[in-house]
C-alpha cells in the first residue's frame, strides 16, 4: 500500500500540496476497494483507530468528536424546535450520534451512498456508529440528490458531511446540491455542511458562500480545530432559509448538565459563538 511506508501512513494529496500528515501505523485493520472508494482502516501508535477513504483521514478515534459536535450542534442549537434531521453520507455514524443527543430530534435519515463505510465502521469504530439501530434512526443507502428530490420541504436541518471534492462527494460542494437542500429544508430550516480550511481551500470556500448568498437569506461560516485534518482545521458552511436566524448565537443554549449528559468534548455555547469569528485574511476574503 502506497499510503503506508516504514510503519507510518502518510495523507498525500493534490488537495493540499507540498504537505501531509503522517500518523505511526499499529496495524491495519481493513484495506478494501468498495463500489466507490479505497477504504482503510488502522489502528494507529496514537490516536486509535482511523478510517482513511481514498488516501484521506476521515475519522480518529481520538479527534473525531471536535468535528462531528461542531457540524452538528451548531444548526441544531440554532434551531428553536428540530424535530426533522436529514443527514447526507456521515456513513461511520459519528454525526448521527450527536444528532441523536437532542430529544427534540424525533427522527434521523441518513442517506448514505456506500454501504462498506457503514459496515466497516460498525465493526471498527463502534463508539461512533452507536446509532444505527435506534427506532429513530432510519438509513437509506442512496445517492443524496436523488434522495432530496423525492422529500421536499420536510426537514428542520439537513447536515451534509462529507469527504473533499475529488471523488464521490464532489458534486456536494456545487450550486445544483444547494438549491436540493432549500428545496428539501422547511421554511426556518438550517443546514450545516463540511465546509473545507481557510488555510487551503479560500477561492472554493469564497465560491460556496457566493453561492449560498443567492439562494439563503443567512448564511456563515465557522470552524474547528482537528489535529488530524489537513492544516488542524476543517471548516462549516451555514446557511438558513430564515432571514432571522443568527447562526452566531444559538437560540437554544446548551446548559451545564446538557454538556454532562449529552457527553459533549467540544461543543460549548462559548465555542459556538467563537467558532465564527474568522482571521483577518478569511475575514476579509470571504465578507
Ligand atoms: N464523519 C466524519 C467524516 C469526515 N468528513 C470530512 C472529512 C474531510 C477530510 N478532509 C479534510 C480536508 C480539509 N481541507
Amino acid at each position: 500500500m502506497d499510503s503506508i511506508r516504514n510503519g507510518w501512513f502518510s495523507e498525500l494529496s493534490p488537495l493540499w500540496p507540498g504537505q501531509c500528515m503522517s500518523l505511526e501505523v499499529d496495524k491495519v485493520l481493513y484495506h478494501e476497494k468498495s463500489k466507490f472508494q479505497d477504504i482503510l482502516v488502522f489502528k494507529s501508535k496514537t490516536y486509535g483507530n482511523v478510517l482513511v477513504l481514498d488516501g484521506v483521514i476521515q475519522v480518529t478515534e481520538r479527534d473525531e468528536h471536535s468535528y462531528q459536535e461542531m457540524l452538528a450542534h451548531i444548526p441544531l442549537f440554532c434551531h428553536p424546535n428540530p424535530k426533522k434531521v436529514l443527514i447526507i453520507g456521515g456513513g461511520d455514524g459519528g454525526v448521527a450520534r450527536e444528532v441523536l443527543k437532542h430529544p427534540e430530534v424525533e427522527s434521523v435519515d441518513m442517506c448514505e451512498i456506500d454501504e462498506k463505510v457503514i459496515e466497516v465502521s460498525k465493526k471498527y469504530l463502534p463508539t461512533l456508529s452507536t446509532s444505527f439501530d435506534n427506532p429513530k434512526f432510519t438509513l437509506n443507502v442512496q445517492d443524496g440528490f436523488e434522495y432530496m428530490k423525492q422529500h421536499q420541504g420536510i426537514y428542520d436541518v439537513i447536515i451534509t458531511d462529507s469527504s473533499d471534492p475529488i471523488g464521490p462527494a464532489s458534486s456536494l460542494f456545487e450550486k445544483s446540491y444547494y438549491e436540493h437542500m432549500e428545496k428539501s429544508l422547511k421554511p426556518g430550516g438550517i443546514l450545516s455542511s463540511q465546509g473545507e480550511c481557510t488555510w487551503l481551500h479560500l477561492d472554493l470556500i469564497k465560491g460556496m458562500l457566493d453561492f449560498c448568498k443567492t439562494l439563503y437569506p443567512t448564511i456563515g461560516y465557522s470552524y474547528t480545530t482537528i489535529p488530524t485534518y489537513p492544516s488542524g482545521q476543517i471548516g462549516f458552511i451555514l446557511c438558513s432559509k430564515s432571514p432571522d436566524v443568527d447562526l452566531r448565537n444559538p437560540v437554544r443554549k446548551v446548559t451545564k448538565e446538557q454538556l454532562e449528559k449529552m457527553d459533549l468534548k467540544y461543543y460549548n455555547t462559548e465555542i459556538h459563538k467563537s467558532a465564527f469569528v474568522l482571521p483577518e485574511f478569511a475575514r476579509k476574503a470571504l465578507q
